[in-house]
């Protein structure tokens, strides 16, 4: 399921922006970027005040590449069980117009397919992933240990749950050095979006 399911697509210069995506057609009157060099003729050497990134061909042709209607946020659970408590989060993103998918998969049940989803989960385009799960809350780790992306895990309660889902917590928050997870408040998918938002906007 992804949110684009029941959105149309948005490709407005405002919608790119959002997402980070800056092909060349949105600098103003589709001319190159404005430089300081600009109505001083003999000037100072030239001081683009456009990103040099811009200017690489290589970077900018891979920009290009981008599919705008790509999901930016992946949330992904442990089990159909967490998914009640995950939709908060898929509402929230919803609501805020970001693109994003929801997969189950299991850190223990099926880690092949957790690790090749992080693993490709950067060059699809995502941009943060959501990972909740319940018990021995491995997944958002384990997301963590193949992307370079931000994780954000939300520790969720179960029926078997320790102590109101602090089994989770500390799972979720005590990842060792090196390999960071954020973790919001236990049920807290809604958090995790809005930080989601917040990191894509930044
Ligand atoms: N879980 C699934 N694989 C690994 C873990 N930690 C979690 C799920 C869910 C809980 O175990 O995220 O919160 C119970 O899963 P189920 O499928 O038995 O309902």
């Amino acid at each position: 399921m992804t949110s684009s399911e029941g959105t149309s697509p948005v490709r407005s210069p405002a919608r790119l922006a959002r997402v980070g995506v800056y092909p060349r057609r949105l600098r103003l009157g589709g001319q190159p970027g404005p430089s300081a060099r600009e109505g001083r003729p003999g000037g100072a050497p030239e001081i683009s005040l456009v990103p040099k990134l811009m200017d690489d061909p290589e970077v900018e042709s891979q920009l290009e590449d981008i599919d705008v209607d790509a999901p930016r946020v992946g949330i992904v659970m442990g089990s159909k069980s967490d998914m009640e408590v995950m939709q908060q989060a898929a509402r929230e993103l919803e609501e805020r117009g970001i693109l994003h998918e929801i997969r189950v998969m299991s850190a223990h049940r099926e880690p092949d397919v957790v690790a090749d989803y992080s693993r490709n989960a950067h060059m699809r385009g995502l941009r943060v992933i959501i990972a909740g799960a319940g018990l021995s809350a491995a997944l958002p780790g384990v997301c963590a240990a193949h992307t370079d992306l931000p994780v954000i895990g939300v520790p969720l309660t179960t029926p078997n749950s320790v102590a109101g889902g602090l089994d989770s917590v500390l799972a979720i928050a005590q990842m060792p050095p090196g390999v960071p997870v954020a973790c919001v408040g236990v049920n807290s998918a809604r958090n995790a979006a809005i930080l989601a938002a917040r990191i894509i906007q930044a």
